[in-house]
């Protein structure tokens, strides 16, 4: 079923110039870019898109890192978006999960710079894209 997910290549994969890399892998899957474009998160952005992870002993330097440098975020569409873009992204941690041949598995190493998010269900994209792009 054609569906919808939020994607952003953090601070990280922008400081890397890995944008063009990241993008190329979505149009390359198959799946359809709806929208993109490049933001700087504040606080308030950022605590209610890692809403989950608020108990977690990570959210704060997560938080200090999605807010410290430029984020593209894009709404990526096609059939099991959710699922495809998590395909080609990886496993969370770069090195531990993510297998060669994915985003992660290519160019990280460190869990908290992990170059991408992707929701991680249908309604997670939903909820996401409410906060991301207000109007879509
Ligand atoms: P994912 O991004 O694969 O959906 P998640 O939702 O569990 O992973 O976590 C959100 C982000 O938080 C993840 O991309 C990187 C960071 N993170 C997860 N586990 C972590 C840990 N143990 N230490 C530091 N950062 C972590
Ligand atoms: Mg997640």
């Amino acid at each position: 079923m054609s569906e919808r997910t939020l994607v952003l290549v953090k601070p990280d994969g922008v400081e890397r110039g890995l944008v063009g890399e990241v993008l190329s892998r979505i149009e390359r899957k198959g799946l359809k870019l709806a929208a993109l474009e490049l933001k700087n998160v504040d606080d308030e952005l950022a605590g209610q898109h890692y809403a989950e992870h608020a108990d977690k002993p990570f959210f704060g330097s997560l938080v200090e890192f999605i807010t410290s440098g430029s984020v593209v975020a894009a709404i990526v569409e096609g059939e099991n978006a959710v699922a495809a873009f998590r395909q080609i992204a990886g496993g969370t941690h770069p090195v531990e999960k993510a297998a060669p041949g994915s985003i992660r598995g290519d160019y990280g190493l460190e869990v908290q710079y992990n170059l991408v998010h992707g929701s991680d269900s249908a309604e997670s994209a939903e909820r996401e894209i409410k906060l991301w792009f207000p109007d879509r």
